[in-house]
C-alpha cells in the first residue's frame, strides 16, 4: 500500500462521503469519517447505515468490524481530507457554500504540511480557490496555493463525484475521474490518491475547469430532460402519445431523447444548473429556461390530478411513488413528493400513497388523516384515480387488468 495515504479523513458522510469512506476502508486504508450529526456518528460506529444504497450496509459493517472505519464529530489528523458536504442553493438561487466553509474551518486546526485536501462537493467555479482562502485564514502558519504558479505547504484539488445513486459503489471505482488541481502538482498528488481505489481513468486539469465540468454534465442532462418534458406538454395538447413519438424519433441514428416525467428531482440536477446561471446570468439563457420548464412540470401533473378529481364526489386517489426516481428511497427534491403534498393539502378525498422503499410517510404527509402509506394492490383496488409518479419496478410490472376501470395519470409512461 502507498504509505502516503495510510490515513484518510472524509468530511460529510452522506450519499457520497459514506460510500467513499467505506470503499477506502475496505482497501485497508484507515479512514476517519467526520459528520456533524451525533446520531449519524453513533449509528455508523455501530456498523449501521443511515442511507439506502445497494451493498453499502455490508461494506460499512465490514469496515467498522475490521477497525479501518471509524466516525467522529471532530476531525483528527490525516494525510488526506476529502470534503463531501452539501452545496445547496439559497432562496434567491445563489449557491450556499456555508457547509464547505465550516468543513474548512473544522479541518484547519489539524492540517499539517504535505497534506492533501480534496473538495468533492459539487461547487460553483472558484470554490476551490475559496477553500484555499478559508484555510489560509485559519492557518496563517501554512501556505496554500491559490493559482497554478503558486507553491504551497498543502495540496488542494477539486475532484467532483459523478456517481449515480443506485449504482454508487460500482461507479465510485469504475467512473472516469476529472481531477482539477489548483496547481499541476496538486492534481498529480490527488491522482496518486484516487489510484488507490479508482480503476477508471483519471484526467487531470485545473480546479476551475473541473468545477465547471461537473456543473456542465448535470446542466446537459437537465436541458435534455427539459426537452422531453416540453415535448410531453406539446403532445398532450395535440393528443399524441409522447412516449411513442420519442421511441420513434430515437430510431434516428443521431437522436436520443430522454424520458419525460413529473419533473426533475434529486440533489444535483435540479440544483447545479443554477450555479452556472448565477455565475453567468446573461449568457446562461437556455440553461435557465430548461430549469424553469422542469420546475413547472409538477404543477402540470397536479393540475391533471385536480381535473380528474372533479369527476368524483369524494375521489380516492392512489399515488404510486414518492422518491425522486426509480428503485431508490431518496426523497430529496422529489417532484413526486411535492405533487402528493400539494394534492394532500387540498383535502379532496382519500389519498393512498404507495412507496415500497420507505417504512413511514414523511412528516408533511403524516399529519394528514386522509393520507396513508398503503400497499400497492390495496391502493389500486380502492382507488378511483391511479397516478404513476415513479417508475419503480413493482409499478411497471403491475397487472394491467387491475387498472382497467381506473382513471390513469401516468407521468412516467409505465402503462402504455
Ligand atoms: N429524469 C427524467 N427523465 C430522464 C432521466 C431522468 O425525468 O430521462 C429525472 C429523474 O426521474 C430524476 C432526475 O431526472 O428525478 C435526476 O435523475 P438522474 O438519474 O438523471 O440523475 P441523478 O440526480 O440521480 O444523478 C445525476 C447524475 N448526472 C448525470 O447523469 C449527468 C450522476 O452521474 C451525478 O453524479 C449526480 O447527478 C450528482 O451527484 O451530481
Amino acid at each position: 500500500m502507498d504509505h502516503q495515504f495510510d490515513r484518510v479523513s472524509v468530511i460529510g458522510l452522506g450519499y457520497i462521503g459514506l460510500p467513499t469512506a467505506a470503499v477506502l476502508a475496505n482497501r485497508g486504508i484507515n479512514v476517519v469519517g467526520v459528520d456533524v450529526a451525533p446520531e449519524v456518528v453513533d449509528r455508523l460506529n455501530r456498523g449501521e447505515v443511515h442511507i439506502l444504497e445497494p451493498d453499502l450496509d455490508v461494506l460499512v459493517r465490514a469496515g467498522v468490524n475490521s477497525g479501518h472505519l471509524k466516525t467522529t464529530l471532530t476531525p483528527e489528523p490525516a494525510q488526506v481530507f476529502v470534503i463531501a458536504v452539501p452545496t445547496p442553493f439559497r432562496e434567491d438561487r445563489s449557491p450556499d457554500l456555508s457547509f464547505v466553509e465550516s468543513a474548512c474551518r473544522a479541518i484547519a486546526p489539524v492540517l499539517e504540511r504535505g497534506n492533501l485536501v480534496i473538495l468533492e462537493s459539487t461547487s460553483p467555479v472558484g470554490t476551490t480557490e475559496r477553500v484555499a482562502h478559508w484555510l489560509a485564514e485559519a492557518r496563517p502558519d501554512l501556505t496554500f496555493p491559490k493559482c497554478p504558479t503558486d507553491r504551497g505547504d498543502v495540496y488542494l484539488a477539486h475532484c467532483p463525484e459523478r456517481v449515480l445513486p443506485g449504482r454508487i459503489l460500482r461507479e465510485l471505482v469504475e467512473n472516469t475521474r476529472i481531477i482539477g488541481g489548483i496547481t499541476p502538482g496538486c492534481a498529480a498528488k490527488a491522482e496518486q490518491f484516487y489510484r488507490t481505489f479508482v480503476s477508471g481513468r483519471c484526467i487531470l486539469t485545473r480546479a476551475r475547469a473541473a468545477e465547471l465540468c461537473k456543473l456542465t454534465e448535470n446542466a446537459f442532462r437537465d436541458v435534455n430532460i427539459a426537452f422531453a418534458n416540453e415535448l410531453s406538454l406539446i403532445c398532450a395538447r395535440l393528443g399524441i402519445d409522447v412516449w411513442e413519438v420519442i421511441e420513434l424519433a430515437n430510431h434516428h441514428p443521431r437522436v436520443n431523447i430522454l424520458q419525460p416525467g413529473p419533473g426533475v428531482g434529486g440533489h444535483c440536477i435540479a440544483v447545479d444548473p443554477w450555479f452556472i446561471v448565477h455565475s453567468a446570468p446573461e449568457e446562461a439563457r437556455l440553461i435557465r429556461t430548461a430549469r424553469e420548464v422542469n420546475d413547472a412540470k409538477p404543477e402540470w401533473i397536479l393540475r391533471r390530478m385536480l381535473d380528474a378529481s372533479e369527476r368524483f364526489k369524494e375521489p380516492r386517489i392512489a399515488c404510486l411513488g414518492l422518491s425522486y426516481k426509480a428503485n431508490i428511497d431518496d426523497l430529496r427534491e422529489s417532484p413526486a413528493l411535492h405533487i402528493v403534498e400539494a394534492f394532500a393539502r387540498r383535502r379532496l378525498g382519500e389519498v393512498f400513497v404507495v412507496e415500497p422503499h420507505i417504512p413511514a410517510l414523511p412528516p408533511a404527509l403524516k399529519e394528514h388523516a386522509h393520507v396513508g402509506l398503503t400497499d400497492l394492490s390495496t391502493a389500486v383496488e380502492r382507488a378511483d384515480i391511479v397516478v404513476g409518479l415513479v417508475d419503480h419496478e413493482a409499478f411497471k410490472t403491475l397487472d394491467r387488468s387491475a387498472l382497467m376501470s381506473k382513471v390513469l395519470i401516468d407521468a412516467r409512461g409505465m402503462w402504455r
